[in-house]
């Protein structure tokens, strides 16, 4: 297995700020390989895929009838898509990182959510409000890391992601949220937390470990250009999802 070593400095950033980012981590022959799929994909509108009028985030078309309904948000099943995909979420690189930052070599990749292509889109994509990605899983445990592979250039214009460092190790009473679980941006308690918030601009090939309990948001595209992130999230083998959730919908690839 081709394995990667974090320094000592990039590990004390992930425990910090709930996330790190690494340079770089893929080639660019990889990443336009990756691109070229998911790009087919879209083009065939190949299913299953989540589109806008799905999550009704702010800036989606509001029904199958409006303009944009066809705007595609996430290209799902990354894994079972294409062996492309499963190669890279599987691949020696991304593992030995994940084990570095769990400091655990047993671990799982989730096939329930993320495990998907984000397909940005000009025109239609909506703007995704503060959240942590628990509100999506259901686990034994909050401790999920996802990995985020930029497949372009993500900007500001183009709706990259923004964090809050360091929300992963607070506790945030459940009255702070909306009943959708985001935080709720009209609260004045939540301003200084907000206003804490970073951007994280990516280049091609960057790729952005985080924690699920770390809050983060991104706006929508305002290019001509499609952006592509790949997503995947992985656990420790022994933090189960719960039965009868979402988490549970389909079997963990142990890696
Ligand atoms: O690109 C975005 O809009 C953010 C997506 C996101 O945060 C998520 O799916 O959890």
């Amino acid at each position: 297995m081709n394995e990667v070593q974090l320094d000592d400095i990039e590990l004390a950033t992930f425990r910090r700020d709930g996330y790190v980012v690494c340079r770089a981590f893929a080639s660019r022959d990889q990443c336009d390989e990756l691109e070229a799929v998911a790009g087919e994909h879209l083009a065939a509108q190949l299913a299953p895929i989540e589109y806008e009028i799905d999550v009704q985030y702010p800036g989606a078309p509001a029904s199958s009838d409006a303009e944009g309904a066809e705007t595609s948000r996430r290209l799902l099943q990354a894994c079972s898509r294409h062996e492309v995909f499963r190669h890279w979420a599987t691949s020696g690189e991304l593992v030995s990182v994940l084990r570095e930052l769990f400091a655990n070599d047993s671990l799982a990749l989730s096939q329930c959510h993320h495990n998907c292509i984000m397909t940005k889109q000009p025109g239609y994509s909506s703007a995704t409000l503060w959240h942590q990605d628990n509100r999506y899983w259901s686990f034994d445990q909050q401790n999920l890391i996802s990995v985020w592979l930029a497949l372009g250039n993500e900007t500001h214009e183009n709706g990259c992601l923004r964090v809050i460092p360091g929300t992963h190790l607070m506790e945030i009473d459940t009255g702070r949220f909306d009943a959708a679980l985001f935080l709720r941006a009209d609260l004045p308690e939540n301003q200084p937390l907000i206003m804490q918030s970073e951007f994280v601009p990516l280049n091609k090939g960057d790729v952005l470990f985080f924690h699920s309990r770390l809050f983060h948001a991104a706006g929508h595209n305002s290019t001509e250009k499609t952006k592509f992130s790949l997503v995947f999230t992985y656990h420790e083998s022994t933090n189960h999802p719960i039965q009868n959730t979402r988490s549970a919908k389909f079997p963990s690839i142990a890696v």
